[in-house]
């Protein structure tokens, strides 16, 4: 008691002698120190030279702005949610071309929704990865794209993956190609979004792709964090071993009132070789927020694009020993399930180069009643070799209409209603 009430005082003391001396010293200078000054700084602006790149937004290479192109090149049936693209692997350059592979969904109907898995069939959907293949396209430009086919198709009855093959990313190691992917047993939605990480291996990006039928990655023993699932693969290659991140959801129980939705975070698994076995990261998860988390090699570190989910998300993170993330930046309009072009991804690199575009995708662009996904390309400057000026503003503005496209519900207009009387 009497040392709490010591420590109380001296706190009060230290924070009547900071603020004291604060009065005493001179005005923050116009010119905006390049460096932390020597001088009692706000936890704010101690922050700003502690936590960033630079403490200029314009002059922090982990901040950037996202321009979206559509893509030429993929077909959705005039958008009616039967044909479906997500989920884009990483970008690799191989025989003077571009390679991306994704998730397709080629199904008579669009999908009945998670909450209706019962009523999924052979061949009616739950999700919109639901009876879904692995697919990919090659491009010259990276805007302009050619479908190949099917990548990793789905295996027979009760092979792992069977009912789906999903969200794939690629890793190059000593001359040969892997294909990580989610292996689905039961429609999504029926008990969880429930799989374990499977791949196949060739010698070529073209393929042909031989699935091991194994379960690469595991999910984690029940009561683990990652007892369910182990999401968006994402192998790199650091200190000659693959690094593969991954996403899990927790601490959810469907229909309850305080815990409807997943939590999201992200792990990390390693292993020397790339069939395994991997070891979860003891410090697992590493990054509290995130889902289809992109991430590539940056400087001596990595580097995690954080979206969607979580306290955390909208945020750039960087982990100088690939384990410890800290907010880099925040940012805005972050692209979904991000695959960018990483060059170094799998060059074993001490100092990445980081990133300028990549594919990411857009899901229900035509609303619920066509649920299906498409794929779009987007541009940023997270490069240490490239300085786009326009890619580093801010200030960005959006149309009423985007504003009003996220307005009130009616039950929230009822709330207010009742609130006024
Ligand atoms: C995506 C990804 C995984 C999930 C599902 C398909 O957003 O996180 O791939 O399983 O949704």
């Amino acid at each position: 008691m009497k040392i709490k009430s010591i420590s109380i005082i001296c706190c009060l003391l230290s924070s009547v002698v900071s603020a004291a001396g604060a009065k005493e010293q001179a005005a923050f200078p116009y010119d905006l120190p390049a460096e932390k000054p020597n001088r009692l700084l706000s936890a704010a602006v101690a922050r700003n030279y502690d936590n960033y790149l630079s403490p200029r937004q314009e002059n922090n290479e982990l901040y950037s702005l996202f321009k979206y192109t559509e893509l030429k090149g993929f077909d959705y049936n005039g958008g009616d949610g039967t044909i479906s693209r997500r989920d884009p692997s990483k970008i690799i350059k191989e025989n003077s071309q571009y390679y991306v592979w994704y998730t397709k969904r080629d199904t008579k109907q669009k999908p009945v929704g998670l909450s209706n898995a019962h009523l999924a069939t052979d061949t009616v959907p739950s999700a919109d990865w639901d009876l879904a293949e692995v697919w990919y396209a090659t491009s010259k430009d990276g805007f302009t794209w050619q479908e190949q086919g099917v990548a990793v198709p789905r295996p027979a009855k009760p092979t792992i993956g069977w009912r789906s093959v999903a969200t794939p990313d690629i890793l190059k190691f000593k001359g040969k190609f892997y294909l990580y992917y989610q292996g689905f047993s039961e429609p999504s939605g029926l008990t969880d979004n429930d799989c374990p990480v499977i791949m196949s291996v060739s010698d070529s990006p073209d393929g042909p792709w031989v699935a091991t039928n194994k379960v690469v990655v595991p999910n984690g023993k029940k009561g683990e964090w990652d007892q369910n699932a182990v999401h968006d693969p994402h192998p790199i290659v650091h200190d000659g071993k693959i690094y593969l991140y991954y996403k899990s959801d927790f601490d959810r129980i469907r229909g309850s009132k305080d815990r409807p939705q997943a939590i999201r975070m992200q792990g990390l698994a390693i292993a020397d070789n790339p069939l395994g076995p991997f070891k979860k990261h003891p410090l697992n998860p590493v990054l509290n927020s995130g889902h289809e988390t992109s991430l590539f090699p940056f400087k001596e570190g990595v580097a995690a694009l954080v979206i969607r989910d979580g306290n955390e998300r909208s945020t750039i993170q960087y982990a100088k020993d690939w384990v410890n993330f800290e907010i880099a930046s925040v940012v805005e309009l972050m692209p979904n399930a991000a695959g960018f072009f990483v060059p170094d991804a799998f060059t074993d690199t001490q100092y990445g180069r980081g990133v300028t575009w990549g594919i990411s995708h857009f899901t229900q662009p035509k609303g619920w009643e066509r649920n299906h996904s498409i794929l779009t390309r987007f541009d940023a400057d997270l490069s240490l070799d490239v300085d786009d000026p326009e890619m580093k503003q801010h200030n960005n503005k959006y149309s009423p209409e985007v504003h009003y496209s996220f307005g009130l519900s009616a039950k929230q207009k009822q709330r207010i209603a009742e609130q006024n009387n």
